[in-house]
């Protein structure tokens, strides 16, 4: 233990997506953090964080490899200090329904099932409010404080389990937020992503804290799920080859003045911070030159990440440059290890661009078939659907009649320049530089099927304009598929925000220029969105 440190806790590391982000939030509490890779460490553990990532089908196969499965349940069983989060608390009931149904280390009644209901958005990802059962030194106070959810199966409260349920969150019906008995607690929600809030869970395990009697139930609410706002940053390299914060209008991020430079907007650690103390719910990175660059060899990128996560405790996804590629030395990647150190580094969620295109290309000419093989299956497999966002760049096309293209049209209120009525939005690759014959809607649809777990929906026509998002293109996606769509691309002013919430189905809304040229706060945004009474964390 480093003389500095408040005390030490040994992480559960079974190699499987971040478990960056948990260790940094409890460093950044003070506390030491000793890796349990064994058996061996498990038995010298006195105080463990089990934070399960990945499907559980993999995890549990990983835990057998290693033969982690009886100690951990001795572990449990001894009533040590121990806490699970999300995948880390479904693993400890009886089973689960994911990946066609496995077993579980059985230690609380009850089986981890998908959420299901009609027009339910699943995966659950976001903001929600949690109701607290009874008073614990691990939640008490936190009635009205929005915890970061992100899962597609939950473990539901029954007579079995009940003296385990801890608080519950509502979503298409009730389902287990957090469970205690004794020194054993876990959570479906993300701490770690939590913010302020999140910190404090950990802070309160970490020191042992005691039930005050201070609980409360957030009122009951079943639309308690935060609209999300999303700050993004366009990151590459400038002509003096700095990694800078850049920004487009339709795409195009060079100054229009002589020369022609690079926008630079600033610094991408430095400004993701600034978000996440705004109130941003998430902070995406996009690399926007990855479609050309070499991610791996991109040290920058990867960089940018692990300083990130060091201070911003919210989701981070990152994006550009995922797919199989082969570097100058003939040396050949999958786009699964490039995922994979974008995860090491801190990425909570990956978003693939071209790949997608492609992929989704090859699934319409095959009849739709699942090869198992793509970039999109291959991730979503191993770390979860909840890990992979597809990001669309369309472009609108006018046409006179829907006959004139193979692609979903809409009769469009804001006609074509000769007067067209319909239009399809044309997906693009290379960043807006190359239209392919295949739409927004049959891309995303194609990508739900895949497996993916949410749709970042930009609009070419859109970013950097400020006039708002484009509520036809937002309306037609998310009224097609039944994961998340963040609306992107146009927003000017807070009004966008609660306007796009309201006339679509988007489950959250990302702006990039207004925050980096600070005409509008991610905070305003929020205050702007509470006052039209949308639910929103703040
Ligand atoms: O194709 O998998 O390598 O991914 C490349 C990624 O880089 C894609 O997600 C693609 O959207 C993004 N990208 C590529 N070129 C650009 C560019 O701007 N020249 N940026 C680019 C996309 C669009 C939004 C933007 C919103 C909000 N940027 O993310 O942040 O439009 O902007 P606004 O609020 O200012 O209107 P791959």
């Amino acid at each position: 233990m480093t003389r500095a440190s408040k005390g030490a806790v040994h992480l559960l590391d079974y190699g499987a997506g971040n478990v960056r982000s948990v260790r940094n939030a409890v460093q950044a509490l003070g506390f030491e953090v000793l890796d349990a890779r064994t058996p061996k460490d498990l038995e010298g553990a006195t105080r463990l964080i089990f934070p399960g990532v990945g499907a559980y089908g993999s995890a549990m196969d990983i835990l057998r490899e290693r033969g982690l499965i009886e100690p951990l349940r001795e572990y449990v069983r001894s009533d040590k200090p121990f806490l699970g989060v999300c995948l880390g608390l479904q693993l400890l009931f009886d089973g689960s329904e994911e990946s066609g149904g496995v077993e579980g280390l059985g230690l609380i009644p009850g089986s981890v099932d998908r959420f299901t209901g009609e027009g339910l958005i699943v995966p659950h990802i976001g903001w929600n409010l949690v109701n607290t059962k009874k008073s614990s030194g691990l939640m008490d106070g936190m009635e009205g404080e929005r915890v970061y959810f992100v899962h597609s199966y939950r473990a539901t409260p029954t007579e079995e389990n009940k003296d385990w349920v801890l608080s519950t969150c509502d979503y298409g019906g009730e389902f287990i937020a957090s469970v205690q008995k004794g020194n054993v607690m876990a959570c479906q929600f993300h701490p770690e992503k939590s913010g302020a809030t999140g910190l404090g869970v950990f802070q309160r395990f970490l020191e042992d804290a005691k039930p005050t009697g201070q609980f409360g139930q957030s009122a009951k609410v079943t639309d308690g799920l935060a609209r999300r706002v999303i700050a993004c940053l366009d990151v590459r390299s400038n002509d003096s080859g700095d990694l800078v914060v850049t920004k487009g209008d339709s795409y195009d991020v060079r100054e229009k003045s002589e020369g022609g430079d690079v926008r630079n907007l600033g610094k991408p650690v430095e400004l993701a911070g600034k978000y996440f103390k705004q109130g941003a719910d998430e902070v995406a990175f996009l690399n926007i030159t990855g479609y050309r660059d070499l991610p791996l060899t991109d040290a920058p990128m990867l960089e940018v990440l692990r300083r990130s996560s060091e201070t911003v405790f919210v989701p981070l996804t990152v994006g550009g440059g995922i797919r199989d590629f082969t570097d100058s030395n003939g040396k050949s990647y999958t786009s699964l290890e490039v995922a994979g150190a974008y995860f090491a580094s801190g990425a909570d969620k990956v978003s693939i661009g071209s790949d997608a295109v492609y992929v989704a290309e090859e699934y319409y000419a095959s009849g739709k078939k699942k090869t198992g093989k793509t970039s999109i299956e291959q991730i979503s497999n191993r770390y979860g659907v909840q890990a992979v966002v597809i990001s669309i760049d369309p472009r609108r096309q006018y046409v006179a009649e829907p006959s004139m293209t193979k692609n979903k049209c809409i009769e469009t209120a804001r006609p074509g320049p000769n007067g067209e009525k319909y239009v399809w939005f044309q997906c693009t690759v290379k960043g807006g530089r190359e239209g392919r014959d295949i739409g927004a809607y049959e891309l995303a649809i194609a990508m739900e099927a895949l497996g993916a777990g949410e749709i970042l929906l930009n609009c070419i026509d859109e970013d950097g304009q400020g006039n708002g998002f484009d509520h036809e293109l937002v309306s037609l996606v998310s009224d097609a598929v039944g994961i998340p769509v963040i609306a992107s691309s146009g927003a000017g002013c807070p009004a966008h925000f609660t306007d796009v919430f309201n006339a679509t189905k988007c489950s959250a809304a990302l702006a990039a220029g207004i925050f980096h040229r600070e005409e509008v706060l991610v905070s305003e945004v929020k205050n702007h969105m509470v006052s039209h009474g949308l639910p929103t964390r703040t």
